[in-house]
């Protein structure tokens, strides 16, 4: 059997025992934790991203998958920070102000982690100047917001106004999604980039910083 093969088996199917004993098992056979979560649970992941994205694996089972990767990832964390967890970019995200709709912007936030960003996941109702601290904060270079709701979807411009305002506009990439948006709304806010589910929002990270 290909190496992590069973590992990602198990995250595909949801399988908590097998995900913890697989991880331990490389452990103890001395593989670099980096190694585990690159080519192990990230890559589990990123199949399920994928399934997710063409139909073939539905909400439910990406939650599932998701919360035994995370327990993959419980037992890496103190390792790889002693390590030096090597991230591929920062993404701090959050749903808008006046809107509670957060199921969506999870899955995006948990496939963004799979696929190995690290991720500050702000909660819904998230306000602008909450938006603004997070990025003094964190340094992250995407911000990524949702809504669902039409009366809820102009907050997104605001925040883009209020970074202007901060000139902080040119340090963040800004990508926006949810039900209620699509790709010329997000062209009129100034965002960077409009997902329309989470996998292409995943992609859409990934091309936006490659061009940094
Ligand atoms: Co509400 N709701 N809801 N709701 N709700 C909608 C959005 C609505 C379309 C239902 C309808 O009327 N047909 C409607 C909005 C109408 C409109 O504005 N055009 C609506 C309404 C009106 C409301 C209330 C006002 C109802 C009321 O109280 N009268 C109220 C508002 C509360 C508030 O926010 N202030 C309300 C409340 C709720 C619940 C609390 C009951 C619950 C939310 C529970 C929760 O999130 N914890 C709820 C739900 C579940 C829905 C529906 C049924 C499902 C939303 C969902 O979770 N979808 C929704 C109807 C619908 O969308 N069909 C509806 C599954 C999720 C995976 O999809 O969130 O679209 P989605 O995320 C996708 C993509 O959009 C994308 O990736 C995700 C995965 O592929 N994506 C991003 C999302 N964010 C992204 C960010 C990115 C990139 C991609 O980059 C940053």
């Amino acid at each position: 059997m290909a190496k992590y093969e069973a590992l990602k088996q198990a995250i595909l199917t949801g399988d908590e025992n097998i995900v913890v004993s697989e991880v331990n098992k490389a452990l103890k056979e001395k593989t670099d934790p980096q190694d585990v979560l690159t080519n192990g649970l990230i890559a589990g992941m990123e199949i399920v991203g994928k399934r997710f994205r063409s139909g073939e694996m539905f909400l439910p089972e990406v939650l599932l998958s998701a919360e035994v990767m995370h327990k993959g990832i419980d037992i890496l964390n103190p390792l790889l920070s002693k390590a030096g967890r090597k991230g591929v970019g920062t993404v701090v995200i959050g749903t808008v102000e006046g809107d509670i709709h957060d199921i969506g912007k999870k899955i995006v936030a948990l496939l963004l982690e799979g696929s190995g960003y690290t991720v500050y996941d702000l909660g819904v109702d998230v306000k602008g100047g909450t938006f603004l601290e997070a990025i003094g904060k964190y340094k992250p270079d995407v911000l990524g917001m949702s809504a669902l709701l039409t009366t809820t979807m102009p907050h997104m411009g605001e925040v883009i106004n209020l970074l202007k305002e901060k000139k902080l506009r040119s340090k963040v990439k800004v990508i926006v999604g949810g039900a209620s948006v699509n790709e010329e709304f997000a062209r009129s806010i100034g965002a960077d980039g409009y997902a329309v589910e989470a996998g292409t929002g995943v992609e859409l990270v990934k091309k936006l910083l490659a061009k940094k």
